[in-house]
């Protein structure tokens, strides 16, 4: 077990945030937690012999000068049933940092000490309440922006990935224990009889590793925001749906063609992603320098994005810009929105439905609003496809570093395997691999590592 400076010791801190709130929360958590915070507990009774998980009204008291500081309700958790697995007291009084502050210079005095950040969680990992990964699932659930994000991280912290993790590694040892036991047996190679079921077994592994990487960009996309460009040509309503997409007035619309020249930067909770929405100038061939800027920011703007919003006014014939369009977005993470189907049909969309990508259209009125839920569920669709909202996400760089680590080792392993090499070798990649994926949980960790992680939490956490 890892061990810590001063792991021992008591700690204490202010879990709520800095300001005035209805209600205010110190933590105390380590071995002496109880007598520490005992000369505090203005009652009589001793805090050690209060049934664990209990709450205790009492005025708080400075224990050196006796003057009440403040009242409130006193959280008694014995270890190693509480967050820490230590005993633990949370005391909630007041919201003011004036009485927090107080209260917590008492306990210093007591005999505790400040709690770095995230000292609490990582009093968890290391009594093993939580793994590496669920630890830092705590950080993400605090910080979370949008529902996806936020749903992302409670399904780590009740460990989705840790499972996923934990059963791979399982797999790995199994195979691990019978490669060892060849080597024992035989001289210069693996059990005939094992040979191909191991190929078979590391294979699926190595494949399981893959699908988990590959879906690394849309998980971090989950905590960071995906970019949207919306596109098209002069005056297809871009700007009329971002701005229905934001539900609010921001771009400028008119009826003259050009009227967007920036781009415009908006960021959105679309069904609980953040995006960030980009509407760019109508793209279309132009000798004014202004305009031209425009245009060549728009199509830098759809290279940075992770899906094309492709606007085609339905009300007017298939344009020519349109084809140029069409070209350009073919490679393209595209959807096409046909806008304005509240006029007249006028578009005959044989003309870009032959193109087997443009699938995925769908048809609004910004002007009514009808069709716009409709296309926000689709843009969520075509970020994060159903199948992989219903799989643990690899969305950390550390998880994705160690996954390539898993991955490097199995590959090894497998050319191994194939060309049967000595078990010996086999082994030492088998076990590389396994080791990396102890990373992910916090089975193999250092020191290092575990400031790095714990370093970026709040204070009192
Ligand atoms: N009838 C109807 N008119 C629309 C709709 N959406 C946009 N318009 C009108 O189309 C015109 C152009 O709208 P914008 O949103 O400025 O179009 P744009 O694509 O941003 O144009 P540029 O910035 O010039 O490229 C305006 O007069 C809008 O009111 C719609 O769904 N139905
Ligand atoms: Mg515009």
């Amino acid at each position: 077990m890892l061990e810590m400076n001063g792991e021992n010791d008591t700690i204490c801190a202010i879990a709520t945030p800095a300001g005035k709130s209805a209600i205010g929360i110190v933590r105390i958590s380590g071995t002496k937690a109880f007598s520490i915070v005992q000369p505090l507990f203005k009652r009589k009774k001793q805090l050690s012999d209060l049934k664990t998980h209990t709450i205790h009204y009492s005025e708080i008291q400075d224990p050196q000068t006796e003057e009440v500081i403040d009242e409130g309700v006193f959280l008694v958790m014995k270890g190693p049933g509480s967050y820490t697995g230590e005993d633990t007291v949370e005391i909630q009084s007041h919201g003011n940092p004036l009485g927090l502050r107080r209260i917590l210079s008492c306990l210093v005095k007591e005999g505790a000490r400040i709690a770095g950040p995230g000292e609490f969680t990582r009093r968890a990992f290391l009594s093993g309440k939580i793994d590496l990964a669920q630890a830092e699932a705590v950080m993400e659930v605090i910080s979370s922006e949008g529902e996806t994000h936020y749903q992302w991280a409670l399904s780590q912290l009740k460990g989705a990935l840790s499972g996923k993790v934990d059963g791979l590694r399982k797999k790995l040892l199994s195979f691990l224990a019978e490669i060892e036991a060849s080597i024992d047996f035989s001289e210069d190679g693996i059990l005939p009889g094992s040979h191909k079921a191991l190929l078979l077994g590391l294979t699926a592994i190595d494949e399981e590793v893959r699908t988990l990487l590959s879906e690394f960009e849309a998980g971090q996309k989950i905590r960071e925001g995906f970019t949207v460009a919306i596109v098209g040509r002069p005056n297809v309503g871009k700007s009329s749906l971002m701005n229905a997409l934001l539900r609010e007035d921001r771009a400028i619309v008119t009826p003259f063609p050009g009227t967007t020249r920036d781009l415009l930067k908006e960021w959105v909770d679309l069904e609980g992603i953040t995006v960030r929405l980009i509407d760019t100038a109508g793209s279309r061939e132009t000798d004014h320098p202004i305009e031209l800027e425009g245009v060549l920011r728009g199509e830098a703007a759809e290279k940075e994005a992770d899906l094309t919003v492709w606007v085609i006014d339905s009300s007017e014939p298939f344009k020519k810009e349109d084809d140029r369009l069409n070209e350009r977005l073919k490679e393209r993470k595209r959807l096409v929105v046909l806008n304005k189907i509240d006029l007249q049909r006028v578009l005959d969309t044989k003309n870009i439905q032959e193109d087997a990508r443009l699938d995925q259209v769908v048809e609004v009125s910004t002007l009514t609003g009808e069709g716009i839920a409709d296309l926000r569920r689709a843009m969520k669709s075509f970020l994060i496809p159903q199948a992989m909202r219903e799989r643990p996400l690899v969305a950390l760089v550390r998880h994705r570093n160690a996954l390539e680590r898993v991955q490097e080792g199995l590959g090894r392993a497998i050319i191994s395997v194939q060309r049967y090499n000595s078990s010996e070798f086999i082994a030492i990649d088998v076990r590389d691999a396994i080791d990396a994926l102890g990373e992910v949980v916090g089975e193999t960790t250092t020191e290092e590592i575990l400031d790095e992680i714990f370093n970026q939490f709040c204070i009192g956490k």
